[in-house]
């Protein structure tokens, strides 16, 4: 039912061409020609489908919307403005200046209403299926047949960009197989990117790429055909079995009689005779800069009127949900608030020291198995790499639509296969997993692991960065950690990928020593709810480190601690060591202690995030200045390891590749041994 007039869907839809092109102007910097294409299809959306409440962008069960082409972010900003979000029309003035909340590209947690940060291209997109995942795991676990508090769509609006980049076929090809019914691409069709038109790199038929692909396509030839959109996306709403796009032909920079339909409108102002020229083209008034009628206000400001009216309707819902579910209400309320079970930490293992080696992967296993009954919002899994990562929840099910639940999985975690099921088998498809697990984690509901092998946290890095720059509560369980891996060889043994991930802001890299440390790994993983958190685990066994005879493995909260020392007076030297090779600095201390009669310390130090963090006087307890004589052992790189060991202190990690040979071979060949620690000291201690 559509009751509002052509012109004043027309002034509407100009309304929005124009604040971007004055903002972009106004700023000198910008991208003018997406929201001038795309803004029949945003406003379309976003007066007539998305079911959203700008007084409360909180709302838990508001439709999901994504601008995966943050560089059209002027467009985004135009909406929330619009439709009577926190934004003012100063806030529009201050587009891309300090402070403001209308940076460079939307960015969550900066300006209501972003869902999620976007800018570098496919991202988006990605995050959109795990929104989409989200919900319909939540909507399977919650929902009760006539009582209904989770049902949303997620929308995005994608460009060219997006779909070149190989993260958005990743994350499509999944959400495809995973008939994510209730997610809906509006592709910005506009045969234009940065450098020029889209016929030098890309041809493909994109419906067809996305019908192989399980989604239900639609083309709507007029991008600026309100009412084809709207019944596109109505259609769209109604097909619940699969994904859709729907490809809408626009023409970028539309209304811009020199630079509309080429690239230079893409990416920088039009530039004030063009702006008149745009205007004047559109019937728009050339003055004042920042115009919008009072009744495109009003008509597009009554999205507060109707938000509020969805809201409490849906909290009446939630509300006789609650009386006849009261603990599922209680838990839904729990989950989404992202605040934990009161008693999880009680389901924590304990190792004993005189338990036979093991891995930190199977240690982390372990932890999963222990934590999943009673941490119902655990969901996640591996790109292919189950049996390998362990990163399941064992007999919780698999996610998958019913439609599969007849074909057979080999290495299944078990459990029954539908929406509520919390194994999510990504596939081969790092890339994606971290862009979905980061829209998982920001829909709520969920706390999302994903796994591969450390070596291939390459393959998902650009998703980490934007986890961290969001602050998205994601667990990576990276398995396989270092030249431990052996036979399998240089490709995948991680040399470069601690430091290169301890460099990123806001991520918490742990790499446990032992299968207690593993266990307050996770302890901290699931705390941690303000970033994500890499945790780096041993493919080879590990001897469980008598705590009786060294401190508890809680010190791993701070990041780093003493683990053992000969004498409590002041050292003679200071050994520091993080995962598989903390036993090889113990034993080199417990010799150089026995044999030499120094006075040694040794230290755990798994997370530098979490250590740096420590007052002052706790990290100078730990690391007296005056002990000069400082060797650091880790199988990665050295480089950055001089934080820690000072100007005169030695590293003994990997300077190049691995090999492959079995890892005791690989750790005398590239001499990370006890030996040749203890004879590094020595010299040390002579020289100094
Ligand atoms: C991963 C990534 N690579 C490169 C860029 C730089 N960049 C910004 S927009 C753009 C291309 C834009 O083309 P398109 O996606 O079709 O958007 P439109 O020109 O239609 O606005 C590029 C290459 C980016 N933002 N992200």
């Amino acid at each position: 039912m559509v009751d509002n007039s052509k012109q004043l869907t027309e002034l509407s839809v100009n309304a929005l061409r124009f604040l971007s092109v004055d903002a972009i102007q106004k700023a000198k910097s910008g991208h003018p020609g997406l929201p001038m294409g795309a803004a029949a299809m945003a406003y379309t959306l976003w007066t007539r489908h998305l079911r959203h409440a700008p007084s409360n962008p909180d709302w838990l069960d508001r439709d999901r919307f994504i601008l995966s082409a943050g560089h059209g972010s002027m467009l985004i900003y135009s909406l929330l403005y619009l439709t009577g979000y926190d934004i003012s029309l100063d806030d529009i003035k201050a587009f891309r200046t300090w402070g403001s909340k209308t940076p460079g590209h939307p960015e969550f947690g900066v300006t209501p209403g972003v869902e999620v940060t976007t800018g570098p291209l496919g991202q988006g997109v990605g995050n959109a299926v795990g929104m989409a995942a989200a919900e319909a795991h939540l909507a399977a676990r919650y929902n009760r047949d006539d009582l209904t508090i989770v049902d949303h769509y997620t929308y995005v609006i994608a460009s060219d960009g997006d779909l070149m980049e190989g993260i958005s076929s990743e994350a499509c090809s999944l959400a495809g197989h995973l008939h994510l019914g209730k997610l809906i691409v509006l592709y910005d069709d506009n045969r234009i990117s940065l450098a020029g038109p889209t016929s030098l790199s890309f041809s493909e038929d994109v419906e067809k790429r996305f019908e192989s692909a399980g989604w239900h396509v639609q083309h709507v030839e007029d991008g600026n055909d309100v009412d084809a959109i709207d019944s596109a996306i109505g259609v769209a709403k109604k097909e619940l079995s699969r994904p859709s796009i729907i490809r809408i032909s626009t023409i970028i920079g539309y209304g811009s009689p020199a630079k509309q339909d080429s690239a230079s409108c893409h990416g920088s102002p039009l530039g004030a005779e063009e702006v008149v020229a745009a205007k004047e083209n559109l019937g728009w008034p050339v003055e004042p800069v920042f115009f919008v009628p009072e009744d495109v206000l009003e008509h597009m400001r009554s999205a507060v009127e109707r938000g509020e009216r969805q809201e409490s309707e849906w909290k009446n819902s939630l509300e006789r949900y609650g009386k006849s579910f009261p603990e599922e209400a209680e838990e839904f309320e729990r989950v989404m608030k992202g605040k934990l079970p009161p008693d999880w930490e009680s389901a924590l293992p304990e190792f004993e020291s005189d338990l036979k080696a093991l891995s930190t992967r199977k240690a982390s296993e372990a932890v999963l198995q222990a934590l999943a009954p009673c941490v119902p919002e655990l969901m996640g899994g591996t790109a292919d790499l189950n049996p390998s990562t362990l990163a399941w929840l064992k007999g919780f099910g698999d996610f998958q639509p019913l439609e599969n639940v007849l074909e057979s999985v080999q290495g299944s975690a078990g459990g029954e296969w539908s929406y509520t099921g919390q194994n999510v088998h990504f596939g081969v498809r790092e890339h994606a997993m971290g862009a979905i697990a980061n829209g998982m984690a920001l829909h709520g509901g969920v706390i999302p692991f994903v796994g591969t092998f450390f070596v291939f946290s390459d393959y998902m890095r650009p998703s980490m960065r934007i986890a961290a720059l969001m602050g998205a509560h994601v667990i990576y369980v990276l398995s396989h950690d270092s030249i431990g891996v052996g036979e399998d060889g240089p490709t995948h043994q991680p040399v470069e990928h601690l430091m290169s991930l301890r460099s990123m802001p806001g991520l918490a890299v742990i790499r446990p020593a032992d299968a207690s440390e593993a266990v307050e790994a996770w302890r901290y993983a699931l705390l941690n709810d303000t970033g994500p958190t890499a945790l780096v685990f041993s493919r080879q066994d590990l001897p469980v480190l008598d705590r009786s005879r060294c401190a508890p493995a809680d010190g791993l909260q701070k990041g780093g601690y003493t683990l053992w020392e000969s004498s409590d007076e002041t050292p003679d030297a200071i050994l520091i060591g993080t995962g598989s090779e903390l036993q090889v600095a113990l034993d080199a201390g417990k010799i150089l202690s026995e044999n030499d009669g120094m006075t040694v310390r040794v230290v755990s130090l798994p997370c530098w995030e979490i250590f740096d963090g420590q007052p002052e006087n706790y990290r100078e307890k730990v690391f007296p200045p005056s002990v000069r004589v400082r060797v650091a052992v880790e199988a990665g790189i050295t480089l950055g390891w001089e934080h820690y060991v000072g100007s005169e202190g030695v590293v003994i990690g990997m300077d190049g590749f691995g090999a492959s040979a079995p890892a005791s071979v690989l750790y005398e060949k590239f001499g990370i041994t006890v030996q040749n620690v203890v004879e590094t000291v020595r010299k040390r201690v002579k020289n100094i």
